[in-house]
Parts: structure tokens; sequence; C-alpha cells
């Protein structure tokens, strides 16, 4: 009886801690953001700063940017959307262009249609 509880409890416990650690299951993606400069740069990265993730690294030669994020908390869609937002053509979604004239001159990149 004593045993049957023990192992009863363990598979909770196990269950349980399973399921607090999938809701922190982070990955790591990259994908092309358009942009020019250190400021680009900036501007990129603080554009993906919301809740769900944790870094990202534009990189100003390769134009990638790697974000490692929490996939229960934001999709890569979202963070995606928001950099768009911020004036910068993603693989996925296209500035307004109103977004995009909001940039300084210098900043503004050639958009490739
Ligand atoms: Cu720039």
């Amino acid at each position: 009886m004593k045993t049957k509880i023990l192992i009863m409890l363990t598979i909770m416990i196990t269950l349980f801690s399973a399921n607090i650690f999938a809701k922190d299951v982070i990955t790591k993606t990259s994908f092309k953001v358009n942009g020019n400069c250190d400021m680009c740069k900036s501007r990129i990265e603080k554009a993906t700063k919301t809740k769900g993730v944790k870094s990202a690294n534009w990189n100003e030669q390769t134009h990638i940017l790697t974000i490692v994020y929490v996939p229960a908390k934001i999709s890569a869609d979202q963070i995606k959307q928001n950099i768009a937002n911020a004036g910068y053509d993603t693989d996925k979604f296209k500035s307004t262009a109103e977004d995009y004239n909001k940039l300084p001159q210098c900043c503004q990149y050639e958009r490739v249609n």
C-alpha cells in the first residue's frame, strides 16, 4: 500500500514538473530582416523585446536576426509582425509604406519587391 502511494506520488510529481517545464521551453530561430546600419540593429532588436523573447541579435552584414524565445508565450509570426511595425521587412511580413517612411533617411534600406 505504501509503495503504491509512493509510486502514484512520483508519477504525479513527474507529470506536474513536466508540465511546468513545457511552458518554459525555449526555441531558437533565425530569419532575414532587411536593414542597413547600427541604428537599424538597435531598432530591430528593440522591436523584438516583448514578453517571451529571451534574446535577439541582428547581424549587420548578413541581415540575419537570431532570436531565442518561448513559443508558449509568443509566436515567431507575432515577433515578425512587431518588427514589420517598426519599419523593417521580414521574410514573412512587410512593413507598411507609412512605417517604413518613419525611418531616418539613412536607415531606409533598399526594398526588394
Ligand atoms: Cu539604419
